[in-house]
């Protein structure tokens, strides 16, 4: 997010260099040293945690290691990514569609009785409204589910239930349902309608498909969490639009004090669908929360909310107000007792909304420009502040009755971000067992913080100390455009696969020896099966002509680690690349005459570069066999 009303503030924070959390002071030897050994991964040892962490408008996800930060790989998800082939074998262009990029905010790892179980991690692209599944076996896309029907601008995503039964999404943007259907923006409040989505995960291979779908007003949903333990079966989300401004959103949709915040019983939702409650759109079972009392309530929250967070014992909700210098905590008993008590302060369109004072538990006076909020697990919550470019520590109810008085008493420690944090993430903060130990805070603007690389900079991600009472800013690092959310992963809860199996190798057109392989012809369809092996391809030589339509299997027969052979030709866009084990096929029209090398693109030996042949494409009815065309030859 970038709340614009925010600019001067940012612009007079970076120009004097410091931040209301405190002017930066230099760091001691001592603490140089501390902090460089906590931090430091000798060569030849390895990080504790996985972070993975959002890319933004890059479409990708990252992966460092903590503490050490340092970028370790890349996994493509929503954009085409030539150091790994993805997007151009034709798997993974299908996946991607029609499109070629993605925008990654919320990247979710499966959990299994609100743990983290290592199975897969799923991200959120807010742009073109879907929804991927990486598989941490291998580190790889494997599923890319969308566009979603009836939702636009998936940005309120990707939030896990507590055994990965759903993926819950709430949308940004409202427009006419169902999608296609034209009306015009003055309309806005009548015609324009938002979507809370249920995607169901098969327990076993991950697989998604849309569930359901609650249809809400048009607000602009924003962030959310789902809920645990007490509050197991809900979900949370807040939104910055309950004006529902349709122009200049920076003035109409900061109107009120208060924005509503869903509290949603997906539970409910899942049997109202089930008892035939649900009429469908687009294919899609949709519930009207008008119509299916229960499954849907508002909370009034303050102001301009973004970030809404349950803390690990599911009884606490906190959502942060970027206008507002405050956190407001939700008690979930209250809000529930709220609920069967019928403590409502009105309704909006047959949606009641629970009465501000009977379910918020107070507001903590943090600091200005309060985002996320993440938790130790020990009563303690970390909030970033988007204004006041810091994380705030503070405790978590219940409050003695003299803290009640004020609330000042309970914030314990600010430790100054550089610059404008959006997100932060400590380790397993959304399951019931947080491991504590680090933070990692992700800012908006580094500012000149780095060597000049131009105008554009990257943006910064801070590590924090969090083990002790008072927080310790670590470590610097600087991360591709642009992070949003982040998920921290022990690196023992995960056993990726070192290669692909043979005998786990279904592809039917794999080949595993020499005689296996070659060029055949049928009509103008050739289909050429390539084996690669330490330095060679083989068959080294593809003929065919001028309007053919060329299929070419490759499948890398190595089984050690690491032993990658690519495919890149000359010319035609085309660079698949292999994993130990795997086969990948590309499917090309050919339209000109040549000869058109092929070679091996992931340097894989001494004899790398010898790594090559060629794709002999004659003009028709030209060739070794003459008019019917010739089929490639092999040494
Ligand atoms: Cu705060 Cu998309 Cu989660 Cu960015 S959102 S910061
Ligand atoms: Cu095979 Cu380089």
């Amino acid at each position: 997010m970038k709340p614009t009303i925010t600019l001067n503030a940012i612009a007079l924070v970076v120009a004097l260099g410091f931040t209301s959390c405190g002017k930066q002071t230099g760091t001691s030897q001592a603490e140089r040293t501390a902090n460089a050994v906590a931090s430091y991964v000798a060569p030849g040892e390895k990080d504790e945690y996985y972070l993975f962490y959002s890319g933004g408008h890059s479409g990708q996800v990252y992966v460092a290691g903590i503490p050490s930060l340092r970028h370790i790989s890349t996994i493509p998800v929503f954009a085409p990514y030539p150091a790994t082939g993805y997007g151009f074998d034709e798997e993974s262009k299908k996946m991607l569609g029609d499109f070629s990029w993605g925008d990654v905010h919320h990247p979710a790892l499966s959990q299994t009785n609100s743990k983290y179980d290592g199975r897969w991690l799923f991200v959120n692209d807010n742009a073109n409204n879907r929804i991927a599944r990486i598989d941490l076996h291998d580190f790889k896309t494997h599923q890319i589910l969308g566009p979603i029907p009836n939702s636009i601008g998936n940005h309120g995503s990707s939030f896990i239930t507590e055994n990965s039964e759903y993926i819950l999404c709430a949308t940004r943007f409202s427009v006419p349902l169902p999608k296609g259907r034209v009306a015009d923006p003055k309309d806005y409040e009548k015609e324009f309608n938002g979507m809370v989505s249920g995607i169901k995960v098969d327990p076993k291979t991950g697989e998604m498909k849309v569930g359901w779908q609650i249809l809400t007003p048009p607000f602009d949903w924003d962030l959310g969490s789902t809920g645990k333990r007490p509050s197991s079966g809900w979900a949370f989300w807040t939104s910055y639009n309950t004006e529902m401004a349709h122009d200049t959103l920076e003035v109409n949709s900061t109107q009120k004090d208060r924005d509503l915040a869903a509290v949603v019983n997906w539970r409910a939702a899942e049997e109202a669908v089930a008892d035939g409650k649900a009429e469908m759109m687009d294919g899609v079972p949709i519930i009207d929360p008008a119509r299916v009392p229960g499954v849907l309530y508002f909370v009034p929250i303050g102001k301009s909310p973004h970030g809404m967070d349950v803390d690990p014992t599911g009884k606490w909700i906190v959502a942060g107000g970027k206008l507002q210098p405050a956190t407001t905590v939700l008690n979930f008993e209250k809000v529930q007792a709220a609920i069967n008590n019928k403590t409502f302060e009105g309704e909006f369109r047959g949606v009641p909304i629970l009465k501000y004072e009977a379910v918020v538990e107070g507001e903590v006076p943090v600091g200005l420009g309060p985002l996320h909020t993440q938790y130790d697990g020990k009563g303690n919550a970390y909030t970033s502040m988007f204004i006041d470019s810091c994380i705030v520590k503070w405790k978590l109810p219940p409050w003695t009755d003299e803290e009640k008085k004020d609330l000042t008493k309970v914030v314990l420690d600010k430790v100054p971000a550089h610059f404008s944090t959006g997100h932060l993430v400590v380790a397993g903060s959304d399951t019931a067992q947080p491991y504590g130990k680090w933070c990692v805070a992700m800012n908006k603007l580094s500012a000149g913080r780095h060597i000049n690389v131009g105008p554009s900079q990257p943006e910064s991600s801070q590590l924090i100390d969090i083990s002790g009472e008072k927080m310790k800013m670590i470590a610097e690092a600087y991360t591709e455009p642009e992070p949003h959310f982040a998920q921290i992963l022990k690196v023992s809860d995960v056993q990726p696969t070192e290669v692909y199996p043979k005998d786990e190798n279904k592809d039917p057109n794999a080949v595993w020896e020499k005689a296996q392989g070659g060029v055949t012809r049928n009509g103008n369809q050739v289909v050429a099966k390539l084996m690669a092996i330490r330095s060679r391809f083989n068959p080294d030589r593809i003929d065919a002509q001028v309007g053919d339509e060329l299929t070419v299997h490759v499948t890398n027969v190595e089984q050690t680690r690491d032993m990658i052979h690519g495919f890149g030709l000359i010319e035609h866009n085309i660079n698949m690349v292999m994993d130990p084990g795997e086969t990948k096929t590309f499917h090309i029209k050919l339209t000109k005459p040549g000869v058109f090398p092929f070679y091996c693109t992931n340097f894989c030996s001494a004899l790398h570069q010898e790594m090559q042949g060629y794709l002999v494409v004659w003009k028709p009815g030209e060739g070794p066999s003459g008019a019917s065309g010739a089929v490639g030859g092999t040494k």
